[in-house]
């Protein structure tokens, strides 16, 4: 049998490899990006090494790999779009970037790396083959009177009077930030200004892919802080090419569109339907040594649609078109859920799950569900809201009896006033958790129960009582044929 044929197999086999979330046929992905929506069809491309389940740093392993949509929920892959280029600059890699759409003509801006610099691809042929432009790259330094702590990713979009540009970058002592350029035809460009700098103790010093956009009547800054896993946005006025914002992301994971730190690199898209829709990369949480022994690393998030709430703070929520994929439904309404009441569901288990629980305020200091869990409790995950800390958690530390795999609690802030309905909302994928609560707070976690039998389901309180009003589960189907 050929390589290639016996991971196939292997991967078709994984209990832990998603089946409705998008990934790469196999090997390692990593930031989504250059999101596009084109002649009726999504596309997305991906940070890639088509050749094993790992990075690869520096050396010439990042690819742009490729897939396109009809509805966002079933992909298909494409060639990848983009390989390093010996000699070139990006021959060490083709890192993260964006897609627009040049007067009819698709274009990718991207980093080159060693050093990092701004570089543009086209196509002529509905975005199957691409081609360098030859004055690459047409960003090649970063402005001379900053001292930077990184240089990339550009964020590209047309407005009025030309192309505009962001990159993802920090001041030195200061904290991270977003460069604005200006451009004509998206080749020479001229360095402005920083368009937002955060303060390095709340945000960090190093903010990666920027993503800028309009919402409501605000705009939108989101940042993917280096080497933290946070996610901070900030929301605010956009006048005459000078942002500024009022709601910013914090330390305390308050501001963060994902709270999980297992969500990073997002990259939004302008759909058809005038939508905001949002992906992200949805890390690993098991060795690396693991990763590279299954074949596979790397998932892109379900897409989330994003609007402003009225107190112009983001609101989150899974797309519709993800209902087609909803297969048995199990429903239960009205329990009363204590202490000594919790205990599995009887009649539903599984680990591809859609799972939407409405919760009234009860006096339990925490409550919420349990996943992927065995008869014997040895292997189970807790996702559940804690009124003592205001917070949202995934609480993992009897997710796996494997060796393997990250324990440690994961999850931030979320506030519920006095009297609040709590409406979580769960995608269970094999080894990727997605939640998004009352679509103020969106947490994503990943879990590997070694257990084949770690599918059951269960509510739970603890220190009171709480009403659960509805619970609706139902099957998920696979997004591959
Ligand atoms: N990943 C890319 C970089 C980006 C980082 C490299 C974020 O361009 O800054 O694969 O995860």
């Amino acid at each position: 049998m050929s390589f290639w044929t016996e991971l196939r197999e292997k991967l078709a086999a994984d209990p832990q490899r998603p089946r409705y979330h998008f990934l790469p046929p196999a090997n390692w992905m990593n930031d989504p990006n250059g999101p596009l929506f084109w002649k009726g069809k999504y596309h997305i491309f991906y940070q890639h090494n088509p050749y094993a389940a790992f990075h690869g740093g520096r050396t010439g392993t990042i690819h742009w790999g490729h897939a396109f949509s009809e509805d966002l929920v079933y992909w298909k892959h494409l060639p990848i779009a983009l390989a390093p280029t010996p000699d070139g600059p990006d021959k060490d890699g083709v890192y993260s970037g964006c897609a627009v759409d040049n007067n009819g003509v698709p274009t990718i801006l991207y980093t080159g790396i060693l050093p990092e610099v701004q570089c543009i691809a086209t196509s002529t042929d509905d975005m199957i083959t691409w081609k360098k432009h030859d004055r690459n790259p047409v960003i090649d330094f970063p402005p001379k009177d900053l001292e930077v702590t990184g240089f990339r990713d550009p964020c590209v979009w047309r407005e009025g009077d030309g192309w505009y540009m962001l990159l993802g970058s920090g001041i030195k002592g200061i904290g991270g930030t977003s460069l604005l350029y200006r451009s004509r035809d998206l080749i020479n460009w001229e360095y402005l200004y920083p368009l937002c700098i955060g303060d390095g103790n709340k945000t960090g010093d190093m903010w990666e892919c920027p993503d800028f956009f309009p919402l409501g009547n605000k705009y939108v800054l989101l940042v993917s802080v280096w080497r933290r896993r946070w996610n901070p946005y900030f929301i605010g006025e956009y006048v005459d090419h000078k942002f500024q914002p009022r709601v910013q992301g914090n330390l305390d994971l308050s501001g963060n569109f994902d709270i999980g730190g297992c969500f990073f690199a997002a990259r939004s898209m302008a759909d058809n339907k005038g939508r905001r829709i949002l992906f992200g990369w949805v890390l690993e949480g098991r060795s690396a040594a693991a990763q590279w022994a299954s074949g596979w690393s790397g998932v892109l998030s379900l897409p989330r649609v994003l609007s402003l709430r009225e107190d112009d703070t983001l609101q989150m929520e899974s797309l519709p078109e993800l209902k087609v994929l909803r297969g048995k439904h199990h429903q239960y309404k009205d329990l009363h859920i204590t202490a000594v009441s919790s205990s599995l569901l009887k009649d539903v288990e599984g680990d591809c799950l859609e799972i939407i629980a409405k919760f009234a305020p009860g006096d339990a200091k925490e409550f919420g569900l349990k996943v992927r869990c065995t008869p014997d409790g040895t292997e189970q995950t807790l996702i559940f809201y804690s009124y003592e800390s205001r917070s949202l958690n995934v609480n993992r530390e009897r997710s796996s009896l494997s060796p393997e795999v990250d324990r440690y609690e994961q999850g931030g802030p979320l506030e519920l006033t006095a009297g609040r309905t709590l409406k979580l909302h769960i995608f269970l994928d094999k080894s990727v958790v997605e939640v998004f609560a009352n679509g103020q707070v969106c947490l994503t976690s990943r879990i590997y129960p070694s257990r084949t039998n770690s599918l059951g389901i269960g509510l739970f309180a603890r220190g009171g009582s709480v009403e659960l009003k509805s619970m609706d589960i139902w099957e998920m189907d696979s997004i591959w044929e």
